[in-house]
């Protein structure tokens, strides 16, 4: 059994090193240094406890150097999604599955028009992870991790949980895809522009108001596309992914410190998008999504 990690940011390097234990694990990415680090000394993954692993996965820039793959983990930045879903064409066994695991609304079609829909399934994982350095990460918080159904589905989900990354096969995977959408489009923002971390967000009123006024509008876009939620309050969902992830740093808040590009248009973008499609105001995550692509020029 073969797994393909595509991405070697931080939760690359997670699900990476954790299913290492498991099966033969490679990673492939386009960031010279982080395969450099990985193949000089391996993953360094600090565990929530304090532990460190250093875990020896093989990694690479050169798809064509990469064995033929069972699964395809897709966790490069969404904003990379094209280039990821040619290599996992190329890689990727004629009955493989490759498998979303980003932040983002449309990465799953945009993986499915590459390399076929019986080969794709969609995933949400809402474990929480900052990167340290070239293949070096801290594992903040392991949290559920949900797989659309798909061939081989239930098989990658149990090798998931058996290395400690609970992972659940679900038929709603449109609904939880969208509840994560909507802690995204409420968290990723604050953070990245108060520079904060993910339970900070909680820390007075006027943080609370405008997390909930960002959740609320996503959660109306959400439901006025005809999908159905898995809870009534958005405002208390995304106040509960942000306690469960005290301690991170969001992904947006790690691009915004290291200068990267955003997945703002991936979140807060595409929702504003769908929002006028739809007919639903979105002041206030259209207003997010101007001040961070003002922050990145
Ligand atoms: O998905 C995340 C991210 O940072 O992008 C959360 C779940 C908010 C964890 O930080």
């Amino acid at each position: 059994m073969r797994v393909v990690v595509l991405g070697t940011g931080a939760l690359g390097c997670v699900f990476a090193a954790r299913l290492a234990a498991q099966v033969e694990v490679w990673m492939l990415g386009a960031w010279a240094e982080g395969i450099a680090a990985v193949n000089a000394r391996g993953i360094l993954l600090h565990e929530p406890d304090g532990r460190l692993a250093r875990v020896t996965v093989m990694a690479c820039s050169d798809p064509n150097q990469v064995p033929a793959a069972d699964f395809v983990l897709v966790l490069v930045k969404s904003y990379q999604t094209d280039r990821a879903a040619v290599w996992a064409g190329r890689l990727l066994k004629p009955d493989g599955l490759a498998v979303t695991l980003q932040n983002g609304l449309d990465n799953g079609p945009r993986l499915a028009a590459v390399i076929g829909a019986e080969r794709t399934a969609v995933g949400v994982t809402y474990t929480g992870a900052t990167r340290l350095g070239p293949g070096e990460v801290q594992l903040v918080a392991v949290q559920p991790t949900f797989i659309g159904p798909g061939r081989g589905a239930t098989q990658l989900a149990a090798l998931l949980t058996a290395a400690g990354l609970p992972t659940h096969v679900t038929d709603d995977i449109g609904g939880r895809l969208w509840a994560k959408a909507v802690a995204n489009a409420a968290i990723n923002p604050l953070t990245a522009l108060w520079r904060v971390t993910n339970g900070a967000l909680l820390a007075s009123p006027e943080r609370r108001a405008l997390l909930a006024l960002l959740a609320d509008e996503a959660a109306a876009v959400a439901r006025a596309a005809g999908v159905a939620l898995p809870f009534e309050d958005a405002a208390g969902h995304v106040e509960a992914v942000c306690r469960a992830t005290a301690a991170n740093r969001s992904s947006m808040l790690q691009d915004v410190l290291a200068g990267r590009p955003t997945e703002i248009d991936s979140i807060n973008g595409i929702l504003v998008a769908e929002g006028r499609r739809l007919g639903v105001p979105t002041p206030f995550n259209e207003a997010v999504w101007r001040l961070l692509r003002g922050l990145t020029g």
